[in-house]
């Protein structure tokens, strides 16, 4: 398939709650524009989108899925994200990359988080949106209560631009209101329509409907609203490049209709996009940084500007690993070298291609503003920047979403723990939304990410991809020692083992110091008792013994150590000798001194709908929890609230069954403080068990 000039090309993706239908409407548009020969549906697998297995098993979306079809002139490019907010990292990246967001709402359902999460980020990035009320063919679709949602949650400047006659069973018409035209459907899932005048009896309601969008459109220019507070009206010139400005410039959000699972409004639905949605021309929604310094520039599409490119999405294939990139300026070019400006790094184009979900097309070139894929990249990942090293941009980098969850992992066989990390590393830059590493401290590689099913879905990547099974368990939990009080240690290491000897003697003191002062030592030997040359290996072996301290092997804080005496032996000194005598020392002050442990008290800020906060607080109460404070944010409340780290596992998948799907929190360390005494007990005992499991 040849280039598209940018005028004619149209960026959309496809977002909102899951289940709203985006890869059924997706499906229809292919269909509907000639691009596949026959509707796949979501229930038996057969969509061009949802095709991996694990889609198809689950039935949902899993991963963006690029498409592309060509209506009226222009080429469509679509980016299907899934709707589960365990994959959300997948719909900000396809907002981010596209030119506007077809968000999709439930005709039953009306406004969901998922309706709010989208329209959120096409706030963050400055992007159109235009609404499509889904599931018209349900027995309860109100079209009227989902419009009247989308406008309370999101203003009136959401205006439709098609209503459904006959919503309900049997659904089959939409009036065109742009157009004043009746539009009459096939109800056999071949999305053949017809047209006609609007019945008498229907008229009254269209031009209220018509009224409400010309308004909407007014208000979005100065010029226009002058004009229509004037003569009431505005030409159908006036209103068509009204609306054109004012879904470009954000004052406008129109609302389409269907049932996408019959391909019942599909042509309509792709007539708006080819004539009313921004093409790249348009709208310039990213800026860049000339590689050679310099100010930042706007990107155009512009056939002979800089190749300015950006990988937002990589997926596994069996043949290799596929990189989505939208273009922004210049041209890719196959075969020929390019440069990675996020890594750094030379990169070489092989062939281009255009996506219909799994389908690849040879495209000769993807030009500016266009959509397409490249394959088998030697060393560029999902966010990254492709150019040129001459007269090359950095695009500003897109963020990905933090992680909300965290789980350990464990190979199943010993010996696969390198290959567990550089697995997980891949599937990270693939997917950044995916984080993972090895805690030193816990010795546990810790695995994060947006909830379990995400995670689920990446060890399961780690399985097929890489050949590495693993365990989820709990991760540990990082508590801290210290202690209440004063002690003094003393050992005196000594051993007679034929040949050479070992020996040294330690005496000390401990005592607690200010929470956040950490470890201070102190050498306060007098006479040489202990020679200077063996203080630094006491040290040492006190240091040592505070990494896995002695209470249950967490790492001590907040203690200072004072060795004020010792002894020592000419021949049998060592330096061993001695860290082994501080160490123990150490050990033997510690455990007098009222030690006790501390654990981390994290930050939670919870979002709920006021329905839910009951529920939630009581059961931030059961998880140890400190409610801070209450604020209301429009129909939800924000909840803070400290938390002992320890209650928090697997919070994002508590809070979403209590809440429906709808709560969403974040959290960050604040502090750490002592772990009430019934519970450190049993903290004590397990890590014994856990030393004697490990030296067995
Ligand atoms: N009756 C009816 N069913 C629909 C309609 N649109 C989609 N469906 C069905 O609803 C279910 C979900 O549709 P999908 O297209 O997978 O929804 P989605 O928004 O892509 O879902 P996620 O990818 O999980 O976010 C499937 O069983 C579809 O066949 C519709 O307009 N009417
Ligand atoms: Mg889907």
């Amino acid at each position: 398939m040849s280039s598209h000039s940018p005028d004619q090309i149209r960026n959309i993706a496809f977002v909102g709650h899951s289940g709203t239908g985006k890869t059924s409407l997706a499906e229809a548009m292919l269909f509907v524009s000639g691009k596949t020969n026959r509707l796949g549906t979501v229930d038996d697998g057969s969509t061009s989108s949802d095709f991996t297995d694990s889609e198809k098993e689950r039935q949902i979306s899993i991963s963006a899925s690029l498409l592309h079809c060509e209506w009226q002139g222009a080429k469509v490019n679509a980016v299907d994200a899934p709707g589960y907010a365990d994959f959300i990292g997948d719909a900000k990246a396809a907002i981010w990359a596209v030119d506007a967001a077809v968000i999709l709402a439930h005709a039953q359902h009306g406004v969901e988080i998922g309706t709010d999460k989208a329209w959120g980020f096409c706030e963050e990035f400055g992007r159109s949106a235009v609404f499509f009320v889904n599931h018209l063919d349900k027995e309860q679709a109100d079209f009227d209560a989902t419009l009247s949602g989308l406008q309370e949650h999101f203003g009136q400047g959401v205006a439709p631009v098609q209503i459904p006659v006959n919503q309900g069973v049997g659904f089959n018409q939409i009036v065109d209101v742009l157009k004043n035209k009746l539009v009459t459907y096939q109800m056999d899932g071949s999305g053949k329509s017809e047209s006609s005048d609007v019945p008498a009896e229907l008229e009254d309601q269209v031009a209220g409907i018509r009224e409400q969008l010309v308004e909407a459109i007014a208000e979005g220019s100065d010029e226009l609203l002058e004009k229509y507070l004037e003569e009431g009206e505005l030409s159908d010139d006036e209103i068509s490049s009204g609306l054109r400005a004012g879904i470009a410039g954000r004052t406008v959000f129109p609302v389409l209709c269907g049932d996408a699972s019959k391909a019942i409004g599909a042509d309509l639905f792709l007539d708006f996009m080819s004539a009313d949605i921004p093409s790249p021309n348009d709208v310039s929604p990213h800026s860049a940084t000339p590689l050679g310094g310099g100010d930042e520039v706007e990107l155009k599409p512009d056939a002979a500007g800089a190749l300015a490119s950006v990988v937002f999405k990589t997926i596994s294939e069996s043949v290799g690993d596929l990189s989505f990139v939208r273009v922004f300026s210049g041209s890719l070019e196959g075969g020929v070298d390019a440069y990675n400006a996020s890594l750094e790094a030379n990169e070489r184009i092989g062939q281009t291609y255009f996506l219909n979900g799994s389908q690849r097309e040879d495209a000769d070139s993807i030009g500016p503003g266009d959509m397409g894929a490249l394959m088998k990249l030697k060393d560029t990942h999902t966010g990254n920047t492709i150019t040129k090293k001459q007269g090359g941009v950095l695009v500003a980098p897109l963020e990905f979403p933090h992680p909300l969850i965290r789980i350990a992992v464990e190979p199943k066989s010993r010996g696969d723990e390198e290959k567990i990390s550089s697995g997980l590393q891949r599937i990270h830059e693939e997917d950044p939304s995916f984080l993972s590493g090895y805690d030193a401290e816990l010795k546990q590689i810790i695995v994060e990410g947006q909830g379990e099913l995400h995670l689920t879905v990446v060890l399961d990547k780690l399985h097929h991809k890489f050949g590495v099974e693993v365990n989820m368990v709990e991760p540990r939990i990082p508590y801290r020692e210290t202690i209440m009080g004063k002690a003094e240690g003393h050992h005196r290491h000594k051993k007679q083992s034929g040949g050479r000897g070992q020996f040294g003697e330690v005496y000390l003191r401990i005592e607690a110091q200010p929470q956040g002062d950490g470890y201070e030592f102190d050498d306060a030997v007098v006479g040489g008792n202990i020679p200077r040359n063996y203080i630094p290996a006491v040290e040492k072996g006190i240091s040592e013994s505070m990494d896995e301290g002695p209470l249950a092997g967490y790492r001590v804080v907040d203690t200072k150590v004072t060795v004020y005496d010792g002894s020592y032996h000419p021949v049998d000194s060592s330096e061993m000798a001695f860290k082994m005598a501080g160490s123990r020392a150490f050990q033997d002050a510690f455990l007098d001194a009222k030690p006790i442990l501390l654990e981390p008290i994290y930050n939670v800020e919870i979002r709920v709908p006021e329905q839910y906060m009951g529920e939630v607080m009581g059961d931030l109460n059961s998880r140890r929890g400190r409610i801070q404070g209450m604020d209301p944010e429009g129909s939800f409340q924000v909840i803070r609230a400290e938390v002992p780290l320890a209650e928090l596992y697997k919070y994002s998948t508590a809070l979403r069954s209590m809440t429906q799907g709808t709560g969403d929190y974040t959290m960050s360390l604040d502090h750490f403080e002592p772990v009430p005494s019934q519970l450190t007990d049993k903290i004590v005992a397990d890590s014994k068990v856990e030393a004697e499991a490990v030296e067995a």
